[in-house]
């Protein structure tokens, strides 16, 4: 196909296609037909040439002063951290860590964050490692509500919340019994009870299977593997229920009337090596009836594993043959799927086919309707199932009916219209279902679109997460930057506004209009139950455990001297006075491996043992005031 079609660049990225087609067809999938439908755009898109996408990103440019009209909250990988930027700037305006350590805030350092994190009996962190992937917000009414923002990490299987109005992460819970904890999303509503129309569950998909309990039984048998769907607390962050399943979790998503939480799996085979999760022709999207479930646990109706406490129920398929008491619905889809979303008009869930060029649409209402026994099979709960590209992976949506899928293998974006693929699916011939293709550099991974997961879907900007930028930036060595980028879909047409770098590498976000985000600029002090106040300040000693209470207030600290005695076990305890907004201290202790921030009326502690005689600078790190760099005092620690 012609690339200049899109009105966006040259040969090079077709020629990346390539050498992932090639990789494609060694996954099996040569001979797979590209369904594509050319789309007649001018050259140029009428803007004048190559120059176009620079003139279209001009035009949004957000100037030096001027305030971004979203947030975009993204999880970063492996990097274990999520970050906020501004869009559509692209401004990284902040990193929140959360699984990962970061001596700028002293998250991972200071005790209060430790606790958060979790220690090992020795105090050190139990973790230090994350894999972030997914990032979902809290709602209410079907929309955002600007109050938590929930993060899995993959590798130790933990669900971390973030206050939105500090952008600080405030809980994190292990999920017991789980490996690859993967998808993840918030509930909207009660299942039950329609005036909780808010979130009060968190939904994690576990994704690799292990035994159960993991102790070291069945280790030559992964047939008796399992893996486990579990529903969290939002509010107390403590583990509700877990459900046990055939096949895997992969992605998760809810639907708006709190009934269904719904994950695709790709390995329906239950299989443990490559070869054996490709086997089916189709894999699935489970189901999970989320009031059913809950009136199981409340009647008792559960086992536990292990040493865990947790209720688990049993929605594998022999357990679950007859639909009007069956806690899952196992509905099938593409090959190997990967990504569920939910339509914003609340009606369907949009499963992309990875190995299968198609995009499956499953209408809720059916689902709804086998669990009631009006519906002969899981299968006729599919609408559409359109062929959209290769290597489909993701789905965001415009409000307007219109879906975005990611094409990993393309290295595309593909519009294409709900109702036409229903109506095509339904037999209509002249049904007109794929809209635009747009080449995007390169592999697209997640894409996500302006409030697009949620009722207030506006259609404005759509964001490609495109694991690959190849030669679009400068090169920095082996590992080039991810680029993120951001497309305008508020006309009729796509238009790229703008490439922007992502250190690697972020999978799923989401796009938040801004005046739903209201933040804290001051801390109360108060908040803190160890705040250090006049009254209280000093050095207190218990034998050989000395608490130093230390005040900071630009530019100096409240003690210039703290004398302890080599042996101590030392906890410092830091309250910044400054009620000025952003007037942020530092405190750092060479040799002690210890630094941190303070905010305006923040309390933070450490604790260490003085194991190393000697005169110490405890300084301030933060540029505070005109003598930042005198503000300073004297740690003496006596021999
Ligand atoms: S997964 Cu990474 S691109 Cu973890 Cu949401 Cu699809
Ligand atoms: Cu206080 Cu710099
Ligand atoms: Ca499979």
């Amino acid at each position: 196909m012609d690339s200049k079609d899109n009105g966006v660049d040259n040969g090079a990225e077709q020629s990346g296609r390539r050498g992932f087609l090639s990789k494609s067809a060694a996954l099996g999938l040569a001979g797979v037909t590209l369904g594509l439908v050319a789309c007649k755009e001018e050259a140029g898109a009428a803007k004048g040439g190559a120059a176009a996408p620079q003139k279209e990103g001009a035009s949004k440019e957000i100037a030096p002063g001027q305030l971004d009209e979203y947030y975009a909250f993204i999880s970063a990988g492996h990097g274990g951290e999520a970050r906020v930027l501004g869009l559509p700037s692209g401004r990284t305006l902040k990193r929140i860590p959360v699984f990962n350590t970061d001596c700028m805030v002293g998250w991972g350092v200071t005790n209060e964050s430790k606790a958060i994190m979790g220690t090992k009996a020795d105090g050190t962190l139990k973790y230090t490692t994350g894999d972030t992937h997914h990032v979902h917000g809290s709602y209410k009414d079907g929309t955002y509500d600007g109050r938590w923002l929930f993060v899995n990490d993959k590798i130790h299987s933990r669900l971390a919340r973030i206050r939105m109005d500090t952008m600080e992460c405030d809980k994190i819970v292990e999920l017991p019994n789980v490996m690859g904890f993967h998808g993840l999303f918030t509930d909207k509503c009660d299942p039950v009870d329609t005036k909780i129309n808010y979130t009060t569950r968190v939904f994690c998909g576990g994704e690799f299977h292990i035994p159960l309990p993991n102790d070291g039984r069945d280790l030559d048998d992964p047939t008796k593997w399992g893996t486990l769907f579990s529903c969290v607390n939002a509010e107390t962050m403590e583990l509700k229920w877990q459900c046990r399943i055939d096949g895997n979790n992969d992605l998760v998503a809810t639907s708006y009337d709190g009934k269904l939480a719904a994950s695709n799996q790709y390995n329906t085979e239950n299989a443990a090596d490559l070869n054996g999760m490709m086997a089916a022709e189709r894999d699935a999207c489970v189901f999970f009836n989320i009031e059913r479930i809950e009136a199981l646990v409340k009647a008792g109706k559960f086992t536990t594993i292990g040493g865990s406490k947790v209720p688990v129920v049993d929605g594998r398929k022999a357990a679950n043959s007859d639909p009007k008491t069956s806690v899952t619905c196992y509905v099938p889809v593409g090959k190997n799927p990967h990504g569920v979303n939910a339509s914003p008009d609340g009606k369907y869930f949009v499963c992309s086919g990875k190995l299968s060029p198609t995009a499956t649409v499953i209408e809720l209402k059916r689902v709804m309707a086998w669990f009631n026994g009006e519906l002969k099979e899981p299968r006729d709960a599919v609408v559409a199932e359109p062929e959209i590209g290769l290597g489909p992976l993701h789905t965001a949506f415009d409000g307007k009916g219109n879906a975005y899928t990611s094409l990993f293998l393309d290295s595309q974006c593909v519009k294409w219209n709900v109702d036409a693929a229903i109506a095509q699916f339904k037999g209509d011939k002249t049904a007109k279902v794929i809209i635009e293709k747009m080449d995007v550099h390169y592999q697209p991974g997640h894409n996500y679109s302006s409030m697009g997961e949620t009722k207030e879907a506006d259609g404005k900007y759509l964001n490609s997460g495109n694991k690959f930028s190849k030669d679009r930036f400068l090169p920095v060595g082996p590992l080039h930057p991810e680029t993120e980028q951001l497309i305008d879909i508020s006309g009729g047409k796509m238009h790229l506004v703008a490439d922007h770098t992502a250190y690697s590498e972020p999978h799923d976000g989401i796009i938040v209009r801004r005046d739903i985000v209201k933040t804290r600029q001051i801390y109360n002090m108060d908040d803190f139950p160890n705040a250090v106040k006049p009254e209280n300040a000093g050095i207190e000693r218990h034998g050989n455990k000395v608490h130093v209470r230390l005040m900071s207030q630009a530019p100096a600290y409240s003690m210039p001297i703290i004398k302890v005695k080599k042996g101590d076990e030392v906890t410092l305890t830091l309250t910044n006075h400054d009620k000025v907004e952003d007037l942020t201290h530092g405190c750092a202790l060479p040799t002690y491996n210890i630094n941190f921030i303070v905010n305006p009326q923040e309390t933070k502690s450490v604790t260490f043992k003085a194991d190393h005689a000697g005169a110490f600078w405890l300084y301030c790190t933060h540029f505070c005031h005109a003598l930042h760099l005198e503000m300073r005092s004297r740690f003496l620690v006596e021999a």
